[in-house]
């Protein structure tokens, strides 16, 4: 299997290296180490740093691990219940889309190399709005310009192999109906005392549906509707914290409780009648005062691109035929 190496070389002449919005979780971190190379530990998406948009994944099996990630084409580390662990994004990009991020995870029948990830799904992390920040403003997302997302194994889940899926969902077209999914999925095997019995189960596709509020969401406004998480609710098996840490590794060790990424709050929230995200008269005209320019980090232009075209700030930049962006 270490033919991984080549490829990694290959791609990583090939690959951009000016910054941009988009991103791809590659390199597996577990308690705080990087394990592996970029892809060893993760099955590699053929769609590079394309997002995957609402129409294309909503009700695909490639809602699962992204467009291309194959069983098999990955190797499978092993975990113990109560280890962290991280999915860092590839050339140390970070999330500079607004929107909530999340880890599912589903047991392989068997090994988890030839599982396809068409069994049962459970949600163990979910990271939405911090501190009470609002949903239009995109330093409120605790994911926001992080360049990782991590989970806790919670303490007593069964003992197996499983696909663990790692998932960002940008929402700043949302109101259009293109939220973009950024997943990917690690293989590991988890090693513990078991005991729990993780749920609500879920399958994917199938778990989100497009008018679902969280996915089909309008922030544009300058008072937006509470932020409803999109899937099932976090299991919780009562002796590990379902929350994520998003914090950067420097400030992990000491500000790990003060870190609170509060997603499950706005869920209780008497979710005022959502700003009908079908209508997309004049998508960033309201509360922003942008008018029908982008935002800086906002996509400005590429192939099949319908969006705003100029820039609010920033200069609109070339990264590719599909995507041009506001730097
Ligand atoms: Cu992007």
């Amino acid at each position: 299997m270490k033919t991984t190496t080549a490829l990694s070389s290959l791609l990583l002449a090939a690959a951009p290296l000016v910054t941009e919005a988009h991103y791809i979780f590659s390199q597996l971190i577990v308690n705080g180490t990087p394990q592996g190379k970029d892809f060893t530990y993760i099955r590699q998406n053929s769609n590079s740093y394309q997002p995957s948009f609402t129409s294309e994944v909503m009700n695909s099996p490639d809602l699962r691990c992204n467009k291309g990630a194959k069983a098999g084409s990955a190797q499978t580390y092993t975990v113990k219940a109560g280890d962290k662990v991280g999915f860092k994004l590839w050339f140390n990009e970070n999330i500079e889309h607004p929107g909530p991020g999340f880890v599912y995870m589903s047991k392989a029948p068997g090994s988890v190399n030839s599982y396809e990830g068409d069994g049962d799904w459970f949600k163990v992390m979910e990271s939405g709005l911090c501190n009470g920040g609002k949903a239009n403003t995109d330093a409120s997302w605790c994911t926001w310009q992080k360049d990782r997302i991590e989970f806790t194994v919670p303490q007593t889940i069964p003992a197996g192999e499983y696909l663990v899926r790692v998932e960002h969902i940008a929402i700043h077209e949302s109101h259009v109906g293109k939220a973009q999914f950024y997943m990917e999925c690690a293989q590991l095997k988890v090693e513990g005392p078991g005991g729990g019995v993780p749920g609500p189960l879920v399958k994917i596709p199938g778990m989100y549906k497009a008018a679902d509020p969280g996915i089909a969401y309008n922030k544009w406004t300058s008072n937006p509707a509470p932020y409803i998480m999109p899937g099932p609710a976090v299991w919780t098996d009562g002796a590990t914290s379902t929350k994520g840490s998003i914090s950067a590794p420097a400030a992990e060790e000491e500000e790990a409780p003060a870190e609170a990424c509060s997603a499950a709050p706005v869920a209780s929230a008497a979710p005022a009648a959502p700003a009908a995200p079908a209508a997309p008269a004049a998508p960033a005209a309201a509360g922003g005062g942008v008018g029908a320019k982008a935002t800086m980090y906002g996509q400005c232009g590429g192939m099949n691109w319908d969006g705003p075209t100029a820039c609010a700030q920033g200069t609109c930049t070339k990264s590719n035929d599909w995507y041009s962006q506001c730097v």
